[in-house]
């Protein structure tokens, strides 16, 4: 190879090599213990963007280090390659869906193998090739009859620009979180999955998963939105009967001062007196007027009547007045509120407008609230007052205690409820898993039998734009006999969200070419759970938790035994560039071919890697990359000037070192303790490679040209740099490595180990005197700073006895020699 750095040529040759050695290849049966290492796949949207780059180089990172410390690495890729934008871009250029994904997939396909990710691409899976949709199929029939998968009349979030179904997580503020067009709501007939089935589960697994950023844990928690409730039943003044409601605030119970019914409120005529009959009518007419939508809005304004009757607050025994309220809904609990007017601004505004009564029961810490000047209602966390043997407590104690008084007394009963909701996958588009299923008019739902599965998209639908899913009007499809009665039938033509797909192909990996079934059981026993999962916070709550639901869901069906799929999660920035993401919106788009054309793909890689540590944006600087490919051609440099004084070098004997020597083999082998530490699981690539960077400088101060006898050192730390470099830049660490004389493969040859003895710090001796006599020594780094030194005097159990009971006056230090205290 040529003395210049040539990157192209680099490249071409090892990447070819890697290819024709199948270097990535995983097996079950190599040697080592497994390791899955997984990015998120990407959608085949057209060509690579850097922040592809940037998440697959830190993947490459962690399966090449892998690999080099002797582990069986799984490292797939793979194509999320069904949903909405292939269907727009056939729309646009009047072509295929089928046929821009697959150009897409086979373009970027070259780009990811142009950077040299270490893949094994026997592996590669498209999610919208039949054999891997047709067991999506099957999965989803056997979620169908468990009733895992159903289908109802629904009020569905629908994005009229895309037109299709949004579930809930897909709306952001309101709007399609694909093209940000207001969201309207549709009663449609639609599919869900019942991942409310798993709720509990996927909250209390959350507590297993220790290697996951705890801001993604949080998230997921608040997504799911346990809380806890209770039914309670206040009775009637005159003891008829009572009035149940239902509250997820019973830690405010003691501050319950009136009743708010709604005006459908089955009680409302039994419970209103003669003398308020008229005014109630009056009253309950007005509301069944009002819109449903604007009586459930903030702003409404609060009226309500009185019924003449009362009923008991069961803690407090005191007599709440019960009142009709326009602002409460039949359809929410029981449609009777508690009304705590300190605590709920609802009550609030009703109590100040009828003069009822305020009780305050939860104060703002290191605070009294006063109920007589209150402005708005207190919701905030706080400390329990007025509320008898829970005064004191933190309120969301409270609300499990009070829970569980009311359970134990027989007042009322503990309910658990989540926010989250059941998963709607139903999609009005083409481009997308058919549900297998057939609707007849007769037998209603009908599955596709085994036999006829699985149901393959039909190529010959028409991409016109209008008029919703292109796969309701292929005549072929839709029109069938129906399995169960032989009458005319038809075909489902809703498909499923992209989201199911992602939720099970880190399964498929482990066996993506198993034709028997979706999965085959042991080798997903062998790789699963991946070890390490990259991607991005984008994905923190949907993906992530449909991924943790469906990998439940098929441990139960039986295809696996796993629990968690994703071990350790790491979840990186974004790239900026000039202050904001880089976007083809924003014009500031750094194409990744043109980078690599002209500096390589390691330049590439080093860049993304060096810039920032993964978690954290990357902000893009040409100046940086340009700092990276000088590097690169430093140590290039290095390594061929060096190159004939090192073939020399045989063993290091390291009691033989002194000087100058010793001091570089000590620096080799504390950057390789650096290195190997910041790397592996800190994922600090970027302290890393700035140590080994350093480490460079330091080889180039030794005398190159010196004593044969430091041969052997110079060749430990120049063989030391390459192999370090060699996860972050593996072409050109690959090559340097054969110029140095080796045939054995960086992989095969490992990870350098270092030697604690040879990293320990040369340590000068420091005496301490007290009062001018000697009274101890000390040893320390030379590096160490003055009030480091100081303090450890202080501290040094000879010197204490000279010290104690007296006052330190003064403590002087002579850099690397002395420290002198001054006591009386
Ligand atoms: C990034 C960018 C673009 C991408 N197919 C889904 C997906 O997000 C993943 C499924 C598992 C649900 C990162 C992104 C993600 C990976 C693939 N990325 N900056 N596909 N400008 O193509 O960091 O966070 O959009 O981890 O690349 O992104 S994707
Ligand atoms: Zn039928």
């Amino acid at each position: 190879m040529e003395e210049k750095y040539n990157p192209k040529v680099v490249e071409d040759k090892w990447q070819e090599f890697w290819e024709d050695n199948k270097s990535f290849k995983a097996g079950e049966n190599a040697p080592g213990k497994k390791y899955y290492l997984l990015e998120m796949f990407p959608y085949p949207s057209g060509k690579i963007h850097m922040g592809h780059v940037r998440n697959y180089s830190i993947g490459d990172v962690i399966a090449r280090f892998r690999r080099m410390q002797g582990f069986n690495v799984l490292h797939p890729m793979g194509w999320d390659a069904f949903g909405m934008p292939a269907e727009n871009a056939a729309i646009q250029n009047k072509s295929h869906p089928a046929k821009w994904t697959y150009e897409n997939i086979d373009y970027m396909r070259g780009q990811l193998k142009r950077m040299g990710f270490s893949y094994d691409w026997e592996r590669e899976i498209a999610t919208c090739h039949v054999d891997y949709y047709k067991w999506e199929q099957k999965i989803f029939l056997e979620m169908y009859q468990k009733g895992l998968a159903y289908k109802k009349v629904a009020n569905v979030n629908w994005c009229p620009k895309c037109e299709t179904v949004l579930a809930n997580e897909q709306v952001e503020d309101g709007c399609c979180w694909r093209c940000d067009s207001a969201v309207e709501q549709k009663e449609l007939d639609s599919w869900s999955f019942r991942i409310t089935n798993y709720a509990q589960e996927l909250l209390d697994d959350t507590f297993k998963l220790t290697g996951w950023p705890e801001r993604v844990l949080t998230m997921q928690r608040n997504w799911i939105g346990r809380s806890t409730g209770c039914e309670v039943d206040f009775p009637l003044e005159n003891g008829m009967s009572s009035i149940r409601v239902f509250t997820t605030r019973q830690d405010t119970l003691f501050g319950a001062t009136f009743m708010s019914l709604a005006a459908e409120h089955p009680m409302a005529q039994q419970l209103t007196t003669p003398e308020q009959k008229a005014e109630v009518e009056a009253f309950i007419d007005k509301v069944k007027k009002t819109d449903r939508i604007k009586r459930g809005s903030e702003d409404l304004e609060k009226e309500g009547v009185f019924t003449g009757s009362y009923c008991i607050n069961p803690l407090t025994n005191v007599k709440m007045p019960i009142y009709l309220a326009n602002f409460v809904l039949m359809d929410y609990g029981t449609g009777a509120v508690m009304a705590v007017p300190t605590h709920d601004q609802r009550d609030f505004e009703f109590a100040k407008k009828y003069n009822l009564p305020l009780k305050v029961v939860i104060n703002p810490a290191g605070e009294n609230l006063d109920a007589a000047t209150m402005t708005e209602a207190f919701t905030a966390e706080g400390v329990m007052v007025n509320s008898g043997r829970f005064d004191g407590m933190s309120n969301t104690d409270a609300k499990e205690a009070i829970a569980d008084f009311l359970e134990k007394e027989g007042i009322g009963k503990k309910t658990i409820n989540f926010r989250l909701r059941d998963w709607g996958i139903s999609r009005q588009r083409y481009w997308g898993n058919p549900i297998p299923v057939i609707n007849c008019d007769i037998c209603g739902v009908v599955p596709v039998p085994d036999k006829d599965l699985p149901v393959v998209l039909p190529m010959d639908a028409a991409f016109t734009g209008e008029g919703g899913n292109p796969l309701a009007k292929v005549e072929s499809f839709v029109n069938c006999t129906c399995p169960q009665c032989g009458g005319a039938a038809r075909r489902e033509t809703d498909t499923m969200d992209t989201f199911v797909q992602s939720s099970w192909y880190f399964l498929r990996y482990c066996s993506p070419r198993f034709a028997n079934g979706p999965l085959d059981r042991e080798k997903v026993e062998y790789w699963m759970p991946v070890d390490q999962y990259i991607g991005g916070i984008e994905h923190a709550v949907l993906h992530l938790l449909y991924a943790r639901f469906f990998t439940k869901v098929l441990r139960d069906l039986g295809y696996c035994n796993v629990d968690e799929p994703f071990s350790n999660l790491l979840t990186q920035g974004m790239v900026i560039k000039d202050g904001s993401k880089m976007s083809k919106s924003k014009g500031n788009v750094v194409d990744p071919n043109a980078l690599i054309d002209r500096y390589g793909a390691d330049t590439a890689r080093l860049f993304s890697l060096f810039a920032a540590p993964p978690e954290k944006d990357l902000d893009w600087s040409d100046q940086g990359v340009d700092g990276s490919y000088r590097f690169l051609n430093r140590v290039w440099r290095l390594v061929f000037e060096v190159l004939p004084y090192v073939k020399n070098g045989g063993e290091v004997k390291p009691e033989e070192l002194a000087g100058e020597a010793k001091n570089l083999r000590r620096a080799v082998h504390k950057t390789i303790r650096k290195v190997t530490e910041d790397i592996d699981g800190r994922f600090h690539f970027n302290t890393a490679i700035a140590a080994v960077m350093e480490l460079v400088n330091a080889i180039q101060a030794f005398d190159k040209k010196g004593a044969p006898e430091n041969a052997a050192v110079m060749r430990e730390a120049v063989e030391s740099v390459v192999r370090m470099l060699a996860p972050f830049v593996p072409h050109f660490a690959a090559e340097l490595w054969a110029e140095l004389g080796h045939t054995e493969n960086l992989e095969e040859y490992g990870w350098p180990g270092y030697d604690a003895e040879a990293a320990v710090d040369e340590e000068i001796t420091v005496v301490i005197q007290v009062n001018g006599k000697l009274r101890s020594k000390l040893m320390v780094a030379p590096e160490l700073g003055e009030e480091e030194v100081k303090a450890m005097a202080l501290a040094d159990e000879k010197v204490k006895p000279f010290t104690d009971g007296k006052t330190i006056r003064k403590v002087v230090y002579v850099p690397g020699k002395l420290v002198n205290i001054v006591a009386a």
